[in-house]
């Protein structure tokens, strides 16, 4: 039956044009948003005085339900204290937008089990259960299509700390230790068990919830499965069918499970080696600081030039970068945050046409590779430090057109771009993005051009080249 279904998943994702002209188009968008947005942002990475990293778990300030073992009444509760009074649509939107991004892609419900938007299959929602009564979901879709961005689902399949992830995980256990091998407890809710088997909250909860938001946002961009855990390959299979059947157009992560997504996630914070190639489209996606949801004590913000320096090395290598914002519980983005995605947006206004519709070039980047960008400890620990220099360049490529981005200009000006001499491609026309056509020599040795005296060249440059 697995195969038969994956079979089948194949043969939609390649027959049907939507699907395949979805897959093309979020391709050319590159860069999108990611918002993590729910309860947890009231403790934001607090519980009872102690900090995420007291409690073992350093990261990820949304999973703190579990870190901290709260029993499912008392997180529940925190609903009557959410009142996000600063949130605006609007204003994410546009910050998403004026930042180079063309989607966004908010969590409809993380594994809390907390539906963000108006959930006639749970009354856990904003709207219903919270003194806010708005719904956040639909307020960001408008806005959305106010300001011509595509708009996605985050959406917690197989984890469900409210309803349903304990249940699997017991279920599991049992066929699991007949057989004498172990069970993987990661994600399931442990110590609170509830009452509902985990084919309960499939068919109360997790499935007709994916169907209201199927009907309730009719032009959905991708749904964003995420932890499959021990999710059957008919349990993936179904989220697949319930989707594709409303929607063919939508592409779906292949965290759905079993192998059966439209896309493919690497790893969270992760870009894949250089010579990683995927069958299917990818997507890095990546965190502002050290969490996705909202840690009221984390300041390791990655600087502009580092966000840059992601943008271009996914993108480079032919993936999608999509990065996130973790709201705080009233609705606000933290300042730095927000500050850094304007300075990324100073220069995707000068540089995006070398991001938008490009595709990976047959040399991608001369420099490091196999990064990760968890936090600045991480980072160090495996050896990596952002340098910079001006003899780093990425490319990418449209048609018959070949960019070069350096992230730092030479003081003197003068550039070489190794990659691109005579041996490999002739070019006919050189131009410095933002300014105009530039004279240049090319030679065995690269391309050899002077930067014009005027521009700002704190986040370098980019050449668009012709030629053939
Ligand atoms: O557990 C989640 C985590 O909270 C976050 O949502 C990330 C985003 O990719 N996904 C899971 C971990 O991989």
């Amino acid at each position: 039956a697995s195969a038969q279904n994956k079979t089948m998943r194949q043969q939609w994702q390649h027959m049907h044009s939507a699907k395949k002209e979805a897959l093309t188009a979020f391709q050319n968008d590159r860069f999108g948003m990611f918002i993590h947005w729910g309860l947890y942002a009231i403790p934001g990475g607090i519980w009872k005085g102690k900090k995420m990293e007291e409690m073992g778990v350093p990261n990820v300030a949304e999973w703190i339900q579990l870190v901290a073992r709260i029993p499912r009444q008392e997180y529940a509760d925190l609903a009557n204290k959410f009142n996000p009074t600063r949130f605006n649509a609007d204003t994410i939107v546009l910050m998403a937008k004026h930042a180079g991004m063309k989607y966004i892609v908010i969590t409809a419900k993380h594994h809390e089990g907390f539906a963000m938007y108006r959930s006639t299959a749970s009354g856990f929602n904003i709207a219903d259960a919270t003194p806010f009564k708005r719904d956040a979901v639909t307020e960001l879709y408008q806005a959305c299509k106010r300001h011509g961005l595509a708009f996605g689902l985050y959406y917690s399949h197989n984890i469900d700390w409210a309803d349903g992830a304990d249940a699997q995980y017991q279920e599991t256990k049992a066929i699991n230790d007949k057989k004498g091998l172990p069970t993987d407890s990661f994600g399931a809710n442990l110590w609170d068990p509830g009452k509902n088997s985990f084919q309960q909250y499939l068919d109360k909860k997790a499935i007709p919830q994916v169907k209201e938001l199927l009907a309730k946002y009719p032009d959905l961009k991708c749904i964003w499965f995420d932890m499959p855990g021990l999710m059957t390959p008919a349990q993936s299979f179904r989220f697949y069918k319930t989707v594709y059947q409303q929607q063919p157009q939508i592409i779906i992560t292949q965290r759905i499970g079993n192998n059966m997504g439209d896309y493919d996630i690497p790893g969270d914070n992760k870009i894949p080696d250089q010579a990683a190639e995927f069958a299917l489209p990818w997507e890095t996606v990546g965190t502002l600081n050290n969490s996705w949801g909202y840690k009221s004590y984390d300041n390791d913000w990655k600087s502009p030039g580092e966000l840059l320096y992601w943008l271009v090395e996914i993108v480079s290598k032919g993936g999608n970068y999509m990065l996130n914002i973790g709201p705080a519980a009233d609705g606000s983005v933290p300042a730095q945050a927000a500050a850094n995605l304007k300075a990324v947006g100073q220069w995707m206004q000068v540089n995006s046409e070398a991001i938008y519709n490009t595709r990976r070039y047959s040399i991608t980047h001369e420099g490091p590779s196999n990064l990760r960008m968890d936090n600045t400890e991480q980072r160090q620990k495996e050896g990596f430090t952002l340098s910079i220099t001006p003899e780093d360049f990425w490319f990418t490529q449209k048609n018959k057109t070949v960019y070069a981005i350096a992230l730092k200009a030479p003081e003197n000006r003068q550039v070489t771009v190794k990659t691109l001499s005579i041996k490999n491609r002739t070019i006919t026309r050189v131009e410095l993005l933002g300014n105009g056509p530039l004279p240049f020599t090319q030679h065995d040795n690269g391309l050899h051009f002077i930067l014009p005296e005027g521009p700002d060249y704190t986040h370098g440059f980019v050449i668009k080249t012709t030629g053939r």
